[in-house]
Parts: structure tokens; sequence; C-alpha cells
């Protein structure tokens, strides 16, 4: 069996999402392992987010990402990283499929409801990161 890293995001959860992204999570057969709820810290989300040092929007990424509660979610399945991204839809919710939880719930490109671990490496490092 497979595990991926998901979080429900601050505005998902500041927007009363939680049970509904959980229930489609759910729905989709992934296993719920562990859940947590975090406040992230500034050098958490910095640590998580470090592929995107360089980006232009890598400090408003942190300040979001910081802003509010998330929701963390070990989740396992045959397949899970694949099958994970391919629910939560592409990052920019305007190009999202129909049916996925972007689509579905994400305002826009930077506040988009939901994280996936995009790689088996990826997935083993946010793991690592958020449940050590
Ligand atoms: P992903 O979450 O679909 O893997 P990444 O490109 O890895 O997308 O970006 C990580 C997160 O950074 C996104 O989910 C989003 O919250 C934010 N982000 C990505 N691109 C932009 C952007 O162009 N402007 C603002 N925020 C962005
Ligand atoms: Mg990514």
């Amino acid at each position: 069996m497979e595990k991926t890293l998901a979080i429900i995001k601050p505005d998902a959860t500041e927007r009363n999402l939680i049970g509904d992204i959980i229930k489609m999570i759910e729905m989709n057969n992934f296993k719920l392992k562990r859940i947590n709820s975090v406040h992230m810290t500034v050098s958490i989300a910095e640590e998580f987010y470090a592929m995107h040092s360089e980006k232009p929007f890598f400090k408003s990424l942190v300040d979001y990402m910081t802003s509010g509660m998330v929701v963390v979610l070990e989740l396992e399945k045959n397949n899970a990283i694949e099958d994970f991204r391919k629910l939560i839809g592409k990052t920019n919710p305007e190009d999202a499929e129909e049916g996925t939880i972007r689509k579905k719930f994400a305002i826009d490109k930077s506040h988009n409801s939901i994280h996936g671990s995009d790689s088996l490496e990826s997935a083993n490092r946010e793991i690592s990161i958020l449940f050590g």
C-alpha cells in the first residue's frame, strides 16, 4: 500500500470545508491512517515548501500556510500518490477537471484548499516533516 500526504489548507478550514473534503477523500477509497490539526510555524512552512524558496510567491505562500489552522492527513491506497493528485486536480482551479477537490472548493491558484504529495520521494519527506 502506498502512502501520500495531504493538507487541508487554511482557506478551506476557514470556510468549514474540512468535512466535505474528507468525505470526498473517503468516498475515493483512501484510508485515513493519521490525522492532525496544526497551526504551522513559519519554519515548518518554509521547510515544507523549500523547493519554492526562489519563487516570487514564496513569501505569500508561507504567510498563507501559517495564517490559520490546517488539517494534515496521511492517506493510504494502491497508487495513492498519483490517484490523490488526480482527485485534487490542477494547481489553478480554473484548469482543474470537474469533480476534483480544487475545482469544487479552491478560491484561486494560491488559495487552492488542498495539498497532495507529487512523488514517492515528496510523500516520504512530507510525512516525516509533519508526522515525524
Ligand atoms: P501544487 O500544490 O499543485 O503541487 P505547486 O506548483 O507545487 O502546486 O505550488 C505549491 C503551492 O504554492 C500551490 O498549491 C499554491 O498554493 C501556491 N502557488 C503555486 N503557484 C502559485 C502562483 O503562481 N502564485 C501564488 N501561489 C502559487
Ligand atoms: Mg507541488
